[in-house]
């Protein structure tokens, strides 16, 4: 295992501590689902073997377009960033990859970083793209849009970078691009609607053409912002429209607060699967119209239906079936370690949660139109506490027990706080 940020004897003296505990609550809960024909062990496996990957800036503090409050010993650049997302992984076991964004995470070295990150115990997950903002120097601005611009020059700008971010992930390791777009508009009429998806699908297929023959381009949608009267990539019909038109390569990437609300996103999940196009999911939860609050604190039901029909979705797979799973998420009030702790938490739990429901008994109700044994077979599975499930997975990897105390005996923010220079005042999204 790679050496972590953290002090491996200071984790097993902590979780040894809670040792006891954790047989006691695993055992009776062995039993209690034994009694459901659920082998407990199988269940932990399972949890072992999932992972979601961190995005690198979800390790600093977040903020809104109004202001950001940075906090001590918060990472200033990708380096930093890592050891962050590594404390996260030494301590939950099921975040192994970041997630990197450029121009964010820029370095001179990518074979460097690629070491530097596989030191951490990390590896790369899809990297990101980022034509929502110009750059300092930056030759074409994205203020009339990026792929979807009706300024050539700028299209061909966001292309350029495009490609360069697959050039850079090839040398990370990564396999996944991830293309969102902030284009769009804030007055009816201020674009044709049909002609900048025409700009969109033209220019994106010549980011499609760059891509390694094992490579996927995730394509992610948005409802609103920051247009706020149309996007071009609005909702998961023209996303699996362009994926189609684009090739197979192309795949549609759900993030949970890209949608109006009240929207079905758990039946999302099954028709994107339904036509092959199910390429990853942006995991947090929102309670307005954001999409930056942390996974599962709001609607954790809804989570687990997301994990339910993912875990559907894994039964029928035809091919592979490898999402990409990352958490897409704002701290703007929380230590970013300690929201994606919890985070890591709350999604692994909802997937523990799916793997319990009795599919048998599910499917029968369903074929029998039986509404009420249908909607048990899941309420029966969510009220389960699976928490002992996934802390011994944890803790048989090495991991913590109580990740949160774990994380907060450690003193790291409060070392970090010493030794790195300031964020300073700053303000927007992340
Ligand atoms: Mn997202």
């Amino acid at each position: 295992m790679s050496q972590g940020p953290l002090s491996a004897d200071q984790i097993e003296s902590h979780s040894r501590m809670q040792r006891a505990l954790l047989e006691d609550e695993y055992d009776a809960l062995r039993r209690t689902l034994a009694r459901r024909g659920v082998q407990i062990d199988e269940i932990k496996e399972r949890v072992a073997s999932f992972s979601v990957a961190l995005p690198t800036w979800g390790s600093g503090r977040g903020g809104t377009r109004f202001a950001k409050f940075a906090i001590p010993g918060e990472p200033t650049n990708i380096h930093e960033k890592l050891e962050d997302c590594a404390v996260v992984q030494q301590l939950c076991r099921v975040t192994p990859r970041v997630s990197p964004h450029f121009p964010w995470d820029k370095v001179d070295d990518y074979a460097g970083l690629r070491e530097e990150a596989a030191a951490l115990g990390l590896s790369f997950d899809a990297v990101n793209s980022n034509t929502f903002q110009d750059q300092p120097g930056q030759a074409q601005t994205y203020a009339t849009g990026s792929l979807s611009s009706t300024v050539a020059a700028a299209r061909r700008q966001a292309v350029e970078h495009n490609i360069e971010c697959i050039e850079i992930g090839r040398k990370l390791g990564s396999r996944d691009i991830t293309v969102w777009v902030g284009d769009g508009t804030n007055f009816p009429g201020q674009q044709d609607l049909g002609r900048s998806l025409d700009r969109y699908l033209e220019a994106t297929a010549e980011v499609y053409a760059a891509l390694p023959d094992d490579w996927r381009m995730l394509l992610e949608h948005k409802l609103y912002e920051p247009a706020f009267y149309s996007t071009v990539i609005s909702d998961w019909g023209t996303s699996i429209l362009a994926a189609q038109e684009l090739g197979p390569k192309a795949q549609c990437l759900v993030d949970l607060g890209h949608h109006a609300p009240t929207v079905n996103i758990e039946q999302i999940v099954a028709r994107l699967h339904r036509f092959g196009k199910l390429g990853g999911f942006h995991f947090n939860d929102s309670k307005y119209g954001d999409d930056d609050l942390d996974s599962g604190s709001i609607n954790p039901h809804q989570l687990f239906l997301v994990f339910n029909e993912l875990v559907e979705a894994q039964r029928s797979s035809k091919g592979e079936f490898r999402p990409a799973y990352m958490i897409d998420q704002s701290h703007n009030v929380t230590d970013p370690i300690e929201s994606m702790l919890a985070s890591a938490e709350a999604i692994t739990g909802a997937f523990a949660k799916a793997l319990i429901v009795d599919r048998d008994a599910l499917h029968e109700a369903q074929e029998a139109n039986d509404a009420m044994m249908a909607f048990q077979a899941l309420r029966r599975a969510y009220n389960v506490d699976v928490g002992p499930i996934l802390a011994m997975a944890r803790f048989e990897d090495g991991g913590a027990v109580d990740v949160l105390q774990a994380y907060r005996d450690s003193g790291w923010r409060t070392r970090k706080a010493q030794e790195r220079k300031p964020v300073g005042l700053g303000a927007g999204i992340v």
